[in-house]
């Protein structure tokens, strides 16, 4: 079974070959990825001579080259996207691209090569697509039902990219598949989201900049978990249905804050409280029950707070990793968010 996996050099995708190759060895992966500031060849370093493993540089917006990549495999796993809703405020137009037009092109791409639709494509999205939840009501989740509500020019093109995944299988019968994961934690997680991004600023002696009240809840899932969902997805999930993945591990930022200075042995003093994210999504949680009793997926990495200090560990062993990541190009978009 081969995979055509878009998106296999960011911290989702590069997981994503780690455990496929360690855990399914029957799968053979092609990762397609266009290298943008997100996407970093070291994070497969120590796979790229594996046998099952095949790296293509190349953009999902190139038809020619996506048709032919569809020949060569059974079944697509689509992570590829501009991932990050704070540069998506700066500048939305590459989210629309990459996210809507990038998603629209391979779908096209499989189509041609696939009139039968033996082919599943899994389309692999986020939970940020359904919009916020309230603080006051904690039995409010989101479901595959839920209707979508984006409120960020990400989570818009997300949610775009679902919609436009869920017409090629309503209009030309294809396997489509749509996982909407919350929000991820591990290795390899580019030092702009919350959690590798403050973890670094402590062991460089800067301050971590909180955005708001520190109230806003994430769901928060081990990137290995929502790596086996997807492949549980892939082999027994059905064409045209949505599957909603996550944690059922709800933190406020400041309370995820405090657990991050904890374990790094840093005091309070090192919180910097910052002007909120224009329109912050208050309360994401994912109720991932259909998941669980149809196809037999639950969590097994996620345990807070061993997976947090696991993934805080991982960071201050891998020094290298990410002071080659936050040089460069990385620099010029901190010092337009956070003024230094
Ligand atoms: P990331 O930014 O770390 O990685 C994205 C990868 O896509 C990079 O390797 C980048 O080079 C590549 N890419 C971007 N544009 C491309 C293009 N036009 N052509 C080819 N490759 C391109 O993101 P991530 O956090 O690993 O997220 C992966 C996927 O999972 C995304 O679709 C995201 O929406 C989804 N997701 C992420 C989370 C999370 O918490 N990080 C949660 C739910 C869903
Ligand atoms: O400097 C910061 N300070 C801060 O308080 C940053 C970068 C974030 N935050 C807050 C904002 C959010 O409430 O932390 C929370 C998490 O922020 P991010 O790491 O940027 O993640 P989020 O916006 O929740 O989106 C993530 O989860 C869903 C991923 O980036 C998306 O790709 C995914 O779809």
């Amino acid at each position: 079974m081969k995979l055509l996996l878009t998106g296999g050099s960011g911290f989702i995708g590069s997981n994503f070959v780690r455990v496929v190759l360690r855990d399914h060895p029957e799968y053979e992966i092609l990762n397609v990825d266009a290298l943008t500031y997100s996407g970093n060849p070291e994070n497969l370093a120590d796979v790229e001579d594996h046998p099952n493993y095949e790296f293509v540089h190349g953009n999902i917006l190139d038809m020619e080259l996506m048709s032919e990549l569809m020949q060569r495999v059974d079944a697509v796993v689509h992570m590829a996207a501009e991932s990050h809703v704070d540069r998506s405020i700066i500048d939305a137009r590459p989210f629309v691209e990459t996210n809507v037009l990038g998603t629209q092109t391979l779908l096209d791409a499989l189509r041609k090569s696939d009139p039968d639709n033996t082919k599943t494509f899994i389309h692999v999205s986020t939970d940020e697509v359904f919009g916020d939840l309230p603080l006051d009501d904690k039995d409010l989740k989101f479901h595959e039902d839920t209707p979508f509500a984006p409120s960020s020019p990400y989570s818009s093109s997300k949610a775009g990219s679902d919609l436009v995944a869920m017409a090629y299988h309503h209009t030309f019968g294809m396997d489509v598949r749509i996982t909407n994961c919350s929000n991820n934690f591990g290795a390899y997680q580019f030092p702009e989201k919350v959690i590798p991004l403050f973890v670094t600023n402590l062991i460089e002696g800067k301050k971590v900049p909180l955005y708001g009240d520190g109230q806003n809840v994430r769901d928060w899932l081990h990137v290995e978990d929502h790596n086996e969902a997807v492949m549980t997805v892939l082999e027994k999930g059905k064409a045209g249905e949505r599957y909603c993945i996550g944690g059922n591990n709800e933190r406020n930022n400041l309370e995820l804050t405090h657990s991050i200075l904890e374990i790094m042995g840093k005091g309070e003093e090192m919180i910097e409280r910052v002007t909120d994210r224009l329109g912050h999504d208050r309360r994401y949680a994912i109720d991932a029950t259909k998941l669980k009793t149809q196809l037999g997926w639950e969590p097994t990495r996620s345990a807070w707070p061993q997976a947090l200090e696991a993934t805080v560990k991982w960071y201050v062993d891998n020094e290298s990793w990410w002071r080659n990541v936050k040089s460069g190009a990385y620099r010029e978009y901190y010092a337009k968010q956070y003024g230094g």
